[in-house]
This record gives structure tokens, sequence and C-alpha cells, in this order.
């Protein structure tokens, strides 16, 4: 096959195009050249944990959001990949919630077995993407920041796998700028440590503010709040944890609140999300969307509407991770070998589009939006040979979750649950999580 296929990002979602295009090639099939561009010099994507914060080695925004001591927020079981179970990489059934370095090693697994490292270039950040109408191709230009060289190569297919985690939504607020203390995205959160003794203000009420609280309780923080736009998050908390309405201004170290009480804080924490963010695409390719489950103008919450040859990857908001991000790795292999075929009247796209939308907004409630995501992860692999597997016991894992969650928001992840890709049950981690200091992952598999 003379095609050419660029994929921008070697994150879970790249390496899941790399694999799909692999698995396809194992069965024989005749594949394009697929080149990958990823801007750090690993892979992993935000698994990839780097200490550094603000600009990175070469000078480019760092991409990764994750901290030290970040567990799985969700069930393994949730996120388990079908071709590739815990069990096969690591020989034997692991509890359920592993820290970051576990699930590293995992992602990096499948993809080392696979032998698709070559078709990475690392250290090379896409600096723009063009679509040329006449010749019908791309133009991707990249910088390799290893050669210091700019170079542009044509592409027949361009799949965006750059993530929507990475680029924090930064608001300001009144007294910010006079603030006696340090104030601080989650994007740039790294060591819980760093607020030992000290009381903690994490603005939000979302994953961010939960986890990144929870850590600094973990690790002595004196006193965690947390205050809300919309609504509390409203579990259980410790005793000293306090959950306050919202944030009006600060003024010198005295935090005030708009049910009229106060605090005084030593550091701000503002995990207020993530903007999608694509400095590389112009306005015709660019993917204007909100953190939600059907994204805008995504065919099958992939191909883009405005022109079916460009293709987004993991820009939904997340129950399912992995094995999502595969599902749709598979499909857009089988468009691209020409398997599937896409409709070439944009309105159809457009309903289909707006159906998903439509469907997503009929409910707010948490089981109907897990699964609305596991019937997309159902609809896309009926379509392709992505090993088929029990969608439904997987979201049975996020409403346990759920409901250990409700029960004890510092004891959740003491819980197991059963793999529904090998039917074992996880054994019960070895040490509590709020014990469990050293989470490295000699000590996490001493199982
Ligand atoms: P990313 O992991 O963000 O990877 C994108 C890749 O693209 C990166 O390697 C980046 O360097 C590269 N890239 C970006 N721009 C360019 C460019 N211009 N040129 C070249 N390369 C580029 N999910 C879970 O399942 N469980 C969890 O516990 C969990 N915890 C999370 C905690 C945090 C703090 C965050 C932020 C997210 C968490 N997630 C979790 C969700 C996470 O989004 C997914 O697990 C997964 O990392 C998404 O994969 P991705 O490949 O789509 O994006
Ligand atoms: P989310 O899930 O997008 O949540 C963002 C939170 O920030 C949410 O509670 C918002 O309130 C709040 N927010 C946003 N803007 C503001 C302003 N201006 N003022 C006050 N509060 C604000 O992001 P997370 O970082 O928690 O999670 C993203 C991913 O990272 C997730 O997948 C995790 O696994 C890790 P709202 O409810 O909209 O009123």
């Amino acid at each position: 096959m003379t095609k050419r296929i660029a994929v921008i990002g070697a994150g879970p979602s790249g390496l899941a195009q790399l694999r799909a295009f692999q698995s396809a090639a194992q069965k024989g099939a005749d594949i394009p050249e697929v080149v990958c561009f990823e801007k750090q010099s690993n892979w992993g994507g935000l698994w990839n944990y780097t200490w550094r914060t603000g600009v990175d080695e070469n000078g480019e925004p760092v991409h990764g959001s994750m901290y030290r001591y970040l567990w799985s927020n969700g069930p393994k079981e949730g996120l388990e990949f079908a071709d590739y179970s815990f069990e096969e990489h690591f020989g034997k059934q692991i509890a359920s919630y592993p820290p970051r370095a576990v699930l590293f090693d995992y992602i990096e697994g499948r993809v080392l077995k696979a032998n698709v490292r070559d078709w990475i270039r690392f250290s090379t950040v896409v600096r723009w993407v063009d679509y040329e109408a006449e010749a019908g191709d791309f133009e991707v230009t990249v910088h390799d920041m290893a050669a210091d060289r700019v170079y542009t190569e044509r592409f027949d297919n361009v799949i965006v796998a750059s993530g929507h985690f990475s680029s924090p939504n930064v608001p300001e607020y009144p007294g910010f700028d006079r603030f006696n203390g340090r104030i601080v995205h989650a994007h740039d959160f790294r060591d819980a440590r760093e607020f030992q003794g000290k009381d903690v203000l994490l603005m939000g009420s979302s994953y961010s503010a939960e986890d990144i609280g929870s850590q600094c309780w973990k690790y002595g923080a004196k006193s965690i709040t947390t205050c809300y736009r919309s609504a509390p998050m409203g579990f259980d908390w410790p005793e000293n944890w306090e959950e306050k309405g919202g944030f009006e201004r600060v003024e010198g170290k005295t935090a005030y609140f708009s049910d009229g009480t106060t605090k005084d804080i030593d550091a701000i924490i503002l995990c207020t999300g993530y903007r999608h963010y694509f400095p590389f695409l112009p306005d015709d390719l660019r993917l204007k969307t909100a953190n939600r489950l059907a994204t805008a103008d995504l065919y099958k919450g992939v191909a883009y509407v405005h022109n079916p040859a460009l293709f987004y990857l993991g820009m939904q908001d997340q129950w399912f991770t992995f094995n999502m991000f595969d599902a749709q790795a598979w499909w857009v292999r089988d468009v691209i070998l020409g398997r599937i075929a896409i409709p070439e009247d944009k309105q159809v796209l457009m309903a289909d589009v707006a159906e998903r939308e439509a469907r997503e907004e009929a409910s707010d409630d948490t089981k109907y939006a897990i699964n609305y995501q596991a019937d997309y992860i159902k609809e896309l692999i009926a379509e392709t040979d992505y090993p088929s597997f029990d969608v439904d016991g997987a979201s049975k894992a996020f409403f346990e979750w759920k409901k250990h969650k409700a029960q004890d928001i510092m004891g959740f992840r003491n819980n197991s649950y059963v793999s529904v890709m090998t039917g074992t049950m996880a054994p019960v981690h070895h040490t509590p999580w709020k014990d469990a200091l050293d989470d490295s992952l000699e000590v996490y598999l001493q199982n």
C-alpha cells in the first residue's frame, strides 16, 4: 500500500492506533506507512511522568499533567485492553487501582510486544498541518528537536491523538495578584509533600479537585478546603476536609466564599479543568468542542465531519479510556484500509453527531452516562475485528466503583473487581491506599 498516515502523539490513543495497524499486518493485511510524531522523548502520553512544569527541555509547553503518587482513579477492570490483559503483562492478576508507574508499564508492554517503536519519531513537535485540496492530501510540518530541523512531509490521512487534558483552563479571581502564597493549576501540581502541614484550598468539584485534595490529605496537609462553582462533590470527607460554596476573592491569606464564610489558606490549587487545544491546526481542520461524551463535529466520535480524511482519537470526556481508544483506533484503521466506508453526504455525518448529542443530553444520570459510553464502544467494535469483550461487565466495575466512593472516599481504592477479559478477581492490595506512601512498581506488585 502506498498510502502514508500521520499519527500525532504517542500516548495511549496514538499507541492504540499503531497497535491497530500492526495487528492487521500480523494477520496478513497490506498496511500503509504509519509515521507517529511525538514531542516527548518517550511514549505513554500523560502516563510518561515528568517532574518538569512550564516548559520542557526543548522550551516547549510541558505536556504532562500527572503527579507523583497518582493511582488510577477508576478500577483497572474498566480500562483493560481486550488484546492484552493485565495477567498477560504481569504474569498474575494485580490489585484494582494501580499507581501511575504500574499503568505505564502495562501500556508499554503491549507496544513493546507489537514492536512498533520504530514507527515513532520522538522529540518531534508537530507545528502545522494543512490540507491540500487539489492533491487531496495533508502537509505536516514538524520540528525535530534533537536534530533542530524543521521539515514537511505529505500524508493521505492525519490522526490527531494529542490528548485534551494538558492545556489548563486557568481562571483569575480578585486578589490572586496579591495572594501571599502559592497559586498553581492542577496541570503543574507534582508532589503532594510540598503541601505537608499547609492549609490548602482547591477550586473545582471534579476529578482533579477530589484526587489532588486526597493526595494532599494523604501526605499530611493540615487542612483541605474545596470550593465549587455548580455543585459540591458531596463525599463523606475526613474531619480536616471542608467543602464550601463559590469562591469570591482572597485578601492576604484569607479566602472569602459566597456563603459568607472565610478560611485562611497557604496555597490555592486550581482544579478548573482543561481546554481542547490544537495550536498546530488551521481553522478548517481544528476541532472545537466542550469536554463531553458526544464531541462536536466528529462522525462516530472520530472522523472530522468537515474533512473525513482527518481523524481525532480520545477527544471525548472519559469514563472508559484505553479500551475506548482501542475501539476508535481499530475503527479508524478499517476506514483507512477501505473496510469501512464513511458516507459521502456531509448531512449524514452531521446527523450522526446531532443524534449522539441529543442522546447524551437526554439524561444527566451517571449510570446513564457510563452505559452511553459503553454502547459507543460496543457500536465501534462490532464493526471491526477488535476482540469482543463484555463491555457491560466493565460498566459494572464502574457502577461498583461509584458505590465504593460514596461509601468511603479515602478507602475506595482498597476494593477489588473481576476482570472481564480473564474472568479472574483482583487480589486485595497488601496495604490500604491511605497508608501506601511508597507506590513504586516494585512495592505495588508485592502481592
Ligand atoms: P495523552 O495521554 O495526553 O497523550 C497525548 C500525546 O500527544 C502526548 O504524548 C503528547 O506529548 C503528544 N503531543 C501533544 N501535542 C503534540 C504535538 N504538537 N506534536 C507531537 N506530539 C504531541 N485515565 C484513566 O484511565 N485512569 C486514570 O486514573 C486517569 N487519571 C488521569 C489523571 C490526570 C491528572 C489526567 C490529566 C488524566 C487522567 N486520565 C486517566 C485520562 C487520560 O486522559 C488517559 O488515560 C490517556 O492518557 C489519554 O490518552 P491520549 O493518548 O488521548 O492523550
Ligand atoms: P473537569 O472534570 O473538567 O472539571 C473542572 C472543574 O473545574 C469543574 O468542577 C468546574 O466547575 C470547575 N471550574 C471550571 N472553571 C471554573 C471557574 N472559572 N471557576 C470555578 N470553577 C471552575 O476537570 P478535571 O481536571 O477535574 O478532570 C479532567 C481529567 O483529569 C479527568 O479525566 C481526570 O481523570 C483527570 P463546573 O462543575 O463546570 O461548574
